[in-house]
């Protein structure tokens, strides 16, 4: 059955005009974008997306960052979307991440990791309606 989850394309590979590359890729593993806007996060926007890594300590760096310039935020929709989307990005440090991954491909480091994905179900839940409405799910 098809599902949802949510995709970041970051600030570090909007700044290298790798958007439509990510997108093009996203689309020949036959997954649909149902929902894309490109967005400027506050960093309380930021906070408040990686709430969970509050007590982290690359939480600060890690928020600076993803408000320091324009991402895209889009929902995903396919087969098995949220494991499947996990799995074309690749491990969260590039260095670990697989051949023919997005990360290995195109990260310029640990947090410079160019996408983000939801980690599970319930999280790409949180992470759609953190940024979308039904209504703009299409
Ligand atoms: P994920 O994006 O693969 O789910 P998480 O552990 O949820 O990885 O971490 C969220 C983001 O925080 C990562 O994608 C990366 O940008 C950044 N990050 C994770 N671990 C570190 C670290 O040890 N140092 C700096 N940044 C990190
Ligand atoms: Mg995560």
């Amino acid at each position: 059955m098809a599902s949802r989850t949510f995709a970041i394309i970051k600030p570090d590979a909007v700044e290298r005009s790798l958007t439509g590359r990510i997108i093009s890729w996203i689309e020949s593993e036959k997954l649909k974008v149902v929902a894309l806007r490109r967005m400027h996060m506050t960093k309380a926007e930021a906070e408040g997306f990686y709430i969970e890594h509050k007590e982290r300590p690359f939480f600060e760096s890690l928020t600076g960052y993803m408000s320091s310039g324009p991402c895209c935020v889009a929902v995903l929709e396919g087969e098995n979307a949220q494991e499947r989307w996990r799995d074309i990005m690749g491990a969260t440090n590039p260095n670990d991440a697989n051949e023919g991954t997005i990360r290995k491909e195109l990260a310029v480091g640990l947090e410079k990791n160019s996408v983000h994905g939801s980690d599970s179900e319930d999280s790409a839940k949180r992470e759609i309606s953190y940024f979308f409405s039904e209504l703009e799910i299409v």
